[in-house]
């Protein structure tokens, strides 16, 4: 009987995270899986751990843990495992220095496409004043603005645009990094390689030309090997929706440059990709 609790959804951005990181260092943990398109995490029993009705959350005996990247580095630090963070200076500030772009200026952008081409139209199939109370009962306000923005198609252009833009950017500096070393941001498998990957697995999926064999090699280097290991395999089988079968893009040996258009649809704005 384990005496840690995960709190999650898919294996899959800020949930995957410490999923991924308690697989890594072999800690055995209960899975309460939480279902963010039925509203689960605002429910009464998850707001007695949470208050703030945010996935993930984590219990450890009597302590309460929430913020992704954050535990992610207690996980880390307090068990036993392969270590997920070296011990030279100069490579845990690139480490964090990367969960830090990625967290507050890269994984937003990514979250807005997600939201608005999976979250908003699965969110939709329910009747719109049951979706009405749901959002009313969201605990944070600018998580209500969130579910709005997604349930009414209320992204404006602009931001849309800004989101994009990032996105672009974001791939050129990971595939620039990439080409110095193995992994991410240090000469060992990290934290910042868990962090991205939960961001990027889906890249040659949902960017075909942003992201493929021939513009990005390293990038797909980089999350090949990450897909290879038995972690991950473990991690991603505790995924019930098929939006987390995307990861599967992983087993071809080579993705050719496709136009924009074979993109997001084709990667999560897919009704049908919902069947559980
Ligand atoms: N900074 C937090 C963000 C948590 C967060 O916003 N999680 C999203 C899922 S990725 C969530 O709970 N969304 C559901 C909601 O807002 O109702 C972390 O990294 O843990």
């Amino acid at each position: 009987m384990s005496d840690v609790t995960l709190y999650h959804w898919e294996p899959n951005a800020n949930s995957g995270k410490p999923m991924l990181a308690l697989m890594e260092k072999g800690v055995k943990f209960e899975s309460q899986y939480l279902d963010m398109l039925n509203f689960d995490q605002h429910k009464p029993d998850y707001l007695a751990v949470n208050p703030q009705g945010t996935i993930p959350a984590m219990t450890h005996g009597d302590n309460v843990l929430v913020e992704s990247t954050a535990i992610m580095e207690y996980v880390d630090e307090a068990f036993p495992g392969p270590s997920l963070m070296p011990a030279d200076p100069r490579d845990r500030l690139r480490i964090r220095w990367w969960m830090k772009f990625m967290d507050q200026w890269l994984g937003p952008s990514f979250s807005m496409f997600g939201w608005k081409y999976f979250v908003g139209p699965a969110a939709r199939q329910k009747g719109e004043a049951e979706l009405e109370a749901a959002i009313n009962r969201i605990p944070l306000p600018e998580r209500q603005i969130a579910w709005r923005k997604a349930v009414y198609g209320l992204f404006s252009d602009e931001e849309m645009a800004e989101s994009g833009r990032r996105i672009g950017v974001g791939i050129k500096m990971l595939e620039a990094e990439l080409v110095k070393r193995d992994w991410l941001a240090s000469d060992q498998y990290s934290l910042a390689d868990i962090n991205g990957f939960n961001l990027a697995y889906a890249l040659p999926l949902s960017q075909p030309h942003l992201s493929n064999d021939e513009l990005t090699p390293n990038i797909m280097r980089w999350l090949r090997k990450i897909y290879a290991r038995q972690a991950v395999k473990d991690c991603w089988a505790l995924g019930r929706t098929d939006m987390v079968k995307r990861v599967e893009i992983l087993e071809q040996d080579y993705i050719p440059p496709k136009p924009e258009s074979e993109g997001i649809a084709k990667g999560i704005g897919d009704k049908e990709n919902l069947a559980r």
